[in-house]
């Protein structure tokens, strides 16, 4: 099985997108592993080209020169470092692997680990790749080469994904040249693997692969969760892929949103008869690195430009009982190819903290927002337990999980109600607010719940919390 992320039953990792090693081994240390977050998604740590036009744009990365460990984000021995460190206060890291192509068609140069490279003449010798590893135009049955037909797999999985060199998975070489990526990652320490565009490969051939990466030295195999972008709009469905680890669920994105701005929706967030992920097969975000810019999956979302409304959609996502989750962190961006806040050599700029615990330097840090880091602490607590006392009225929500936590949201920003917590007489304090607000639930289980519009729009407490 490859759904186990291997932080010993922590629900949360964090997307922090872009972000340099050196800034993600001090996060770990100084709040992710308090925070109780089981780990990081990295960018990808592989080397890739240096895009100058437009210049040093976020999705340089998604274009492989090769497999060594030297990217934007920094060098081998940072990332090892950063590994390890992470390791060492519980959190572990995710690669995102970018495994379906190499660099985009005519792109020649120099990686960022000071490989050579020849796109058209699909040499990348810093693996080594050549044209016989990838996918030619027999295979792809697209009049110019490129994926531009998703109700045919074939058209999806063997043409050029936006002029990408297309990998040929079935091939015994290029399969074992992944899994050996794989497997030096888990050798430094990695716990799992985001892949990225899994949906252009086929699934027989990711299982091939995966099926040759090595145990994790604690045991046990890698956490997988693959990009799957299914909106009922193609051939390519989700559970094509449950196998292999979770799938993204893209639906959820549209439907968080929904109902964050509608909240009768809330009564309707998982539809199987769409196809939606199962709950043990979903992945679940509210936004990620491509959709929050109108790119992959695209479309009516809610991202931190809109910081009270993502809230409301973070906080009901960690509070509700549906697939495994993943937050979000930015920087800020007003031009979609925009890459990381930058010093004048196109390094990415450190991450600092403010005295008030916020980020600088246009780092958004949403994990940091209260409602999104105080809610990992409860979806750790309530893990495994049902939803019970659903309420949903009046632009109010409010439900149990189990006998273990008791969450409520108030879209207008107040709420005044005596409700069934079904949780154990005694004193609570409220996590949102670091405990600002004290709850006292009855012998019977009642509570007297308060939302106004002084705090935040959400309260929640948890069985043994702090107090
Ligand atoms: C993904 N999932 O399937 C990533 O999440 C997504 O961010 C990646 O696209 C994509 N697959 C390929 O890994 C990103 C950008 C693209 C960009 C691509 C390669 O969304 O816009 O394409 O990375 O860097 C860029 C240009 C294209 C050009 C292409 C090849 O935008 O115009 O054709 O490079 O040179
Ligand atoms: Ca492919």
């Amino acid at each position: 099985d490859y759904r186990d992320p291997h932080c010993k039953n922590k629900q949360v990792i964090v997307h922090l997108f872009e972000w340099k090693w050196s800034d993600v081994a001090d996060e770990c240390e100084r709040f992710l592993g308090k925070k109780q977050f089981c780990g990081v998604q990295v960018s990808p740590p592989n080397e890739h080209v240096v895009v100058t036009q437009p210049m040093r744009p976020w999705w340089e990365r998604y274009q492989p020169v090769s497999y060594k460990l030297h990217s934007r984000g920094g060098t081998e021995a940072e990332f090892k470092d950063m590994v390890t460190r992470c390791k060492n206060v519980g959190v572990r890291v995710y690669v995102d692997s970018v495994v379906n192509h190499m660099a985009g068609l005519g792109r020649i140069g120099t990686g960022t680990a000071g490989s050579h490279f020849n796109s058209s003449d699909y040499d990348f010798p810093g693996v080594p790749y050549t044209r016989p590893n990838f996918n030619t135009r027999d295979k792809c049955p697209s009049g110019g080469g490129g994926v531009d037909n998703y109700s045919d797999p074939k058209n999806v999985r063997n043409c050029f994904l936006v002029g990408l060199t297309d990998l040929d998975q079935s091939k015994e070489y290029v399969r074992d040249k992944i899994a050996e990526f794989f497997d030096h990652c888990i050798d430094l320490g990695v716990a799992g693997f985001r892949i990225d565009a899994s949906k252009h490969m086929w699934p027989d051939d990711v299982k091939a692969i995966q099926d040759r990466v090595k145990d994790l030295p604690e045991g046990g195999r890698p956490f997988f969760y693959h990009e799957v972008i299914d909106q009922n709009d193609g051939a390519v469905r989700v559970n094509e892929y449950y196998d292999l680890g979770y799938v993204t669920e893209f639906r959820y994105c549209q439907k968080i949103a929904y109902g964050v701005h509608n909240f009768g929706e809330f009564n309707n967030m998982y539809v199987p008869s769409w196809g939606m992920a199962d709950p043990s097969h979903a992945f679940v975000f509210v936004d990620n690195h491509d959709n929050q810019r109108g790119h992959g999956g695209g479309g009516n979302l809610i991202t931190h430009k809109t910081p009270r409304d993502y809230k409301m959609a973070v906080a009901f996502t960690l509070a509700y009982n549906y697939g495994f989750t993943r937050v979000m962190s930015s920087y800020y961006f007003e031009n979609t190819d925009a890459g990381p806040p930058h010093n004048a050599d196109y390094s990415a700029k450190d991450v600092t903290i403010n005295a008030d615990g916020s980020c600088g330097n246009g780092w958004v840090c949403e994990h940091r927002w209260n409602p999104v880091a105080n809610m990992v602490v409860f979806r750790n607590a309530v893990a495994g337990t049902d939803i019970k006392h659903w309420r949903n009225e009046n632009d109010e929500i409010s439900f149990a999980r189990g006998q273990k936590g008791f969450f409520a949201m108030a879209k207008q920003g107040h709420m005044d109600r005596n409700l069934q917590t079904g949780l154990p007489a005694g004193e609570y304090c409220d996590l949102v607010s670091d405990c600002m607000k004290k709850i006292t639930v009855d012998g019977s289980g009642n509570a007297h719940i308060v939302i106004d519009n002084s705090a935040e729009p959400m309260l929640a407490f948890i069985v043994d919390g702090p107090t």
